[in-house]
């Protein structure tokens, strides 16, 4: 065995460090955390622990693509230079954009910003962290003079008081999670969770504040109001570190009482009162927060309403006190260092003309660009009237993740040349393609991150480059050597691209900037590969100076905004977000078997009151519509729904289901300061959809097929792939996708019941179970017996030899634990903590994401006991 590299994580802003042992037989490899690395000290969650499975090529992208046919990259790199070349010289820089993604490494992201914006002259450049942070970015600008994240993990581990605000921090942060958890077990801390849902995050937190969506800015205000009220406010602090515009006091005192602001929130004024006194009792406050606050069309207002109090109480810059942005995607830090927003030039400088000039000497460009280019979702308008003629995506799906993602298909369409460079043959977006140029993957690539934190970590290759894939950095430099600019593009590694990013971020600084990374400018390459992890900027703040002209925070004074009531013909609220397995348009997550078993389907979460009054149970097929579009989903129950709020996942795109499309669904409306969609409130309406019949097709191997019915989504499973099916009609043309082999069948008219079997030389080659009426057998026999070698036609009573306990929905991926195991464990064995539950069964003794979910369990299975015991002694 080789020895193990150490790298970063694929996945989230947690940006845990992962040692990497490549088996040296073909792409195996064994992940484990990185024992060294700040962030993690060698825990990884669900998702990182089973990156290994998903390093195949299974679905890749291994040579660049015209239309349909493989071209060479010579042919391919001609093209794009030329089309591009074309556009600009007969429309205007203007009429070109790249649409990126926080997905890119530094390196990538740093030659995709300079060719754009200091070369072809445009800054329309956005990026995939328009949708996820841009409202933390604009109301750290506004209030700090520099968009800085001022906390660290240990800021956590020295809080006495933690409060998530829209954050589901259990699925989407798991190893922060898991730090909260550790502090909160070693020194007591206190944990409030303010999100509408009841998410697993909410499991054991002191208070859970269910709060009317969008009603945030009002929460906060009336925080506030009341700390001014009983002299929290630090004036110390405010007279020598923080503007003040005039009114800002005189604005809360009107209406911000706890009777007003609870009726704002819909909250009761007790819990409210007693998050007050919560965080009265403890200046160490950490609040962290992301997209219930971010994706909001007042996203930079309510930003600014958390980091107000921050400020406003002197709650910044200390050990423990902080307001903290957490980042969604591996390097969306890394995009914003590098300036890849429209809205930003580079290295933390926007385009004042000082700044234009100064980036245009320092990278001896001819017409940097002057102005703030188009936003990601005004980028698409723009493309579908016609003003943006080639555009260029590189590591995001579109197609599927931008708001009213049908427009932005039309879009596409209609677009004269897309470009679109993935690590993915078969995407949503890549089906717009003239263009698709194979990148290199995750394992394979090579540069820097930034996590949430602020600490640079390497992204190591410890696999060979596919087929024909390359770097992104290397593909965006050599489009820019054929459009004429050889020279200041002339990388041969990426440490000759960091360093250069490292002297912009210090080329006449100054202090006026605290991103400055001097030290790393003159990095040799050996230094570069050995580098360890490290943060820039230390404790920001530390010393009461802030990135503004005067050095001075500013307080700014934002308002609820009127929040609108039910429509008459859209009388739901949709919330959107994700899973705590799947990572977003699911090209990678998607192919580990084992990630797919925490929700195999996409659900509609709906409060019980909601199903009577839409006429659904569980299990259901619903439409969920809104002005935008429709889609099909699975209904699921949820006490943690507020009645009127229905919850769908973003992850299902064309390329594995007919339905679940969450992207259809929220409106394109966008906060006016950040440009950020308000993906979390959207008008929408529900309706049952009736099936004739239901069923499931289990397939050997690979090959995703379309499945020609109403409902479909597959899953990956060992050894093949799992499709949930329903439709009306014959369903007999369903066997259409079985494979050639001995065939085998047991159909049951009376109950309506089809099973059929493909058997290939004693090996199960795919299955067919339907019925009208009746109940499905359990999937998880069935799909054991694709490995199994001997299988006959016994299959299709699909059951082995001996009663089988159903598991139930898998809980503990790790160990393939069901709920009904683990119901059954605390029942019989009295089980009575989370631990007890690891000892009985091994469930979340691995990764722990799962202990959340086990706690919740508990709970239900505890209380349930104690009604039942109740109902017994009336
Ligand atoms: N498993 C998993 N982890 C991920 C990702 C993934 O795809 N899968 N993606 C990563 C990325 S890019 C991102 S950006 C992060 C996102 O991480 P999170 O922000 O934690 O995730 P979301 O599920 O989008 O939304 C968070 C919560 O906001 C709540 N919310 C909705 N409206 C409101 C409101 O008006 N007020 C308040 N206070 N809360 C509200 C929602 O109910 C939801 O529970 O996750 C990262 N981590
Ligand atoms: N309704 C709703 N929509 C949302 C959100 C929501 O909460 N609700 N959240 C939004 C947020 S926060 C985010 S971050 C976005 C995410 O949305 P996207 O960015 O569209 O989602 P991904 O699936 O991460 O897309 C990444 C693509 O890049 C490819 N890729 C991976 N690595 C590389 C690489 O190294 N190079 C190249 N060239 N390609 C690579 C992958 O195969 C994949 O096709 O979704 C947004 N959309
Ligand atoms: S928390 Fe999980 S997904 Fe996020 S970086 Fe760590 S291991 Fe990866
Ligand atoms: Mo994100």
């Amino acid at each position: 065995m080789a020895a193990a590299i150490r790298t970063t994580c694929a996945y989230c802003g947690v940006g845990c460090g992962i040692a990497a042992t490549p088996s040296g037989n073909a792409r195996e490899v064994t992940i484990r955390g990185d024992e060294a690395h700040p962030a993690n000290g060698g825990r990884l969650c669900s998702k990182g622990t089973h990156l290994g499975e998903t390093v195949g090529l299974e679905g890749r992208l291994l040579h660049p693509m015209i239309g349909d046919r493989r071209a060479s990259w010579d042919k391919a790199l001609d093209l794009v230079a030329k089309r591009f070349a074309e556009t600009i010289a007969q429309h205007g820089p203007d009429s070109v954009a790249f649409y990126v993604s926080g997905q890119l490494l530094t390196e990538d992201y740093y030659v995709a910003n300079k060719l754009m914006k200091g070369f072809i002259g445009s800054a329309n450049i956005d990026t995939n962290s328009r949708l996820c942070m841009s409202s933390a970015v604009a109301a750290q600008t506004r209030a700090f003079g520099e968009d800085v994240v001022p906390a660290s993990y240990e800021d956590l581990e020295e809080a006495d008081l933690i409060v998530l605000v829209g954050s589901n921090t259990a699925w989407c942060h798991p190893i922060v999670y898991q730090r909260i958890q550790a502090a909160r077990a070693a020194r007591g801390t206190k944990l409030v969770v303010i999100d509408p849902r009841r998410t697993e995050t909410c499991e054991g937190a002191d208070l859970h504040l269910a709060l009317r969506p969008g009603s945030d800015v009002a929460l906060m205000n009336g925080l506030l109001a009341w700390c001014a009220q009983e002299g929290l406010v630090d004036k110390a602090y405010l007279a020598d570190c923080v503007d003040v515009p005039e009114g800002f006091w005189d604005m809360l005192e009107q209406g911000h009482d706890l009777w007003s602001t609870a009726n704002a929130c819909d909250l009761d004024p007790a819990r409210l009162r007693e998050f007050y006194e919560l965080f009265a009792a403890n200046p160490r406050t950490v609040t962290v927060f992301s997209q219930g606050i971010n994706q909001s069309i007042r996203g930079t207002d309510q930003g600014n309403a958390i980091l107000n109090l921050h400020l406003a109480t002197g709650r910044i810059g200390q050990p423990g006190a902080a307001p903290f942005s957490i980042t969604g995607q591996p390097n969306a830090m890394g995009g914003r260092e590098v300036g890849g927003l429209a809205s930003t030039l580079a290295a933390h400088m926007d385009f004042a003309p000082e700044n234009v000039a100064r980036v245009g000497r320092f990278w001896a460009a001819p017409r940097v660009a002057a102005k703030p280019g188009l936003k990601a979702v005004d980028l698409f308008r723009a493309m579908n009237e016609g003003r943006i003629k080639a555009v260029w995506i590189m590591a995001t799906n579109p197609a599927v993740s931008l708001p009213d993602a049908g427009t932005v298909r039309a879009a596409l369409e209609k677009c004269p040349f897309v470009v679109v460079s993935d690590v993915i043959a078969q995407t949503d977006t890549g089906a717009y393609a003239d263009v698709r140029l194979p990148a290199a993957a995750w394992g394979e690539k090579d540069g820097t991150v930034t996590n949430s934190v602020r600490t640079i970590s390497r992204q190591r290759p410890f696999l060979p480059l596919p087929g024909e894939a390359r770097p992104d950095w290397w593909i965006v430099s050599e489009v820019a050597a054929r459009m004429g600019w050889a020279s200041a593009f002339a990388y041969d590694t990426p440490a000759d691209i960091w360093r250069e990013h490292a002297r912009l971020t210090a080329y006449q600084n100054e202090g006026a900037r605290v991103l400055n990374l001097a030290a790393q400018a003159t990095l040799t390459n050996r230094a570069y590969e050995a580098m360890e992890p490290f943060v820039w900027g230390g404790q920001p703040f530390a010393d009461g100076r802030f990135s503004t002209p005067n050095g001075r925070a500013r307080l700014v004074p934002v308002r609820q905004m009127d929040l609108q009531g039910p429509l008459p013909d859209w009388p739901l609220t949709l919330n959107t977000g994700r899973y705590r397995d799947q990572w977003h348009t699911m090209t990678r997550t998607g192919l580990a078997p084992k990630l797919a078993r925490h929700r195999e389907e996409p659900l509609v979460e709906i409060h019980a009151d909601d199903a009577v009054r839409f006429g659904l149970k569980a299990g259901d097929l619903a439409k969920v519509s809104t002005p935008q579009g429709a889609s099909m989903f699975r209904v699921a129950l949820s006490d943690g729904q507020r009645p009127g709020e229905i919850f769908t996942p973003i992850h299902w795109t064309d390329q594995i289901s007919t339905g679940g499309r969450t992207g259809l669904l929220p409106r394109p409306l966008v906060d006016p300061i950040s440009g950020q969609p308000g993906y979390k409130s959207t008008p929408a309406m529900l309706a049952r959809v009736d099936t004739e019949w239901k069923g499931f097709l289990i397939l050997r191997g690979e090959t995703p097929v379309k499945v020609p019915c109403l409902w479909a989504t597959r899953v990956a499973v060992p050894g093949g792939a799992l499709y949930e099916i329903a439709g009306n009609g014959d369903p007999a043309r369903i066997e259409a996708c079985l494979p050639k082999g001995e065939r085998v069948e047991a159909i049951d008219p009376a109950r309506g019941t089809r099973r059929v079997a493909i058997l290939v030389e004693g090996r199960l080659a795919g299955v067919l179970i339907l019925t009208r009426t009746g109940l499905l057998p359990s999937r998880d026999w069935l799909i054991g017996q694709l490995a199994a070698s001997d299988v006959g036609p016994a299959v299709l009573a699909a059951r082995g030899p001996g009663a089988q306990a159903d598991k139930g929905a898998t809980v503990c991926v790790c160990f393939d634990i069901g709920l009904n195991q683990i119901v059954a464990a605390i029942r019989a064995q009295h089980l009575v903590d989370v631990p007890a539950i690891g000892k009985a069964l091994g469930a979340g003794t691995n990764c722990g994401s799962c202990r959340p979910a086990l706690a919740t369990i508990l709970n239900q299975v505890q209380t349930r006991t104690h009604e039942e015991a109740l109902d017994a002694a009336e």
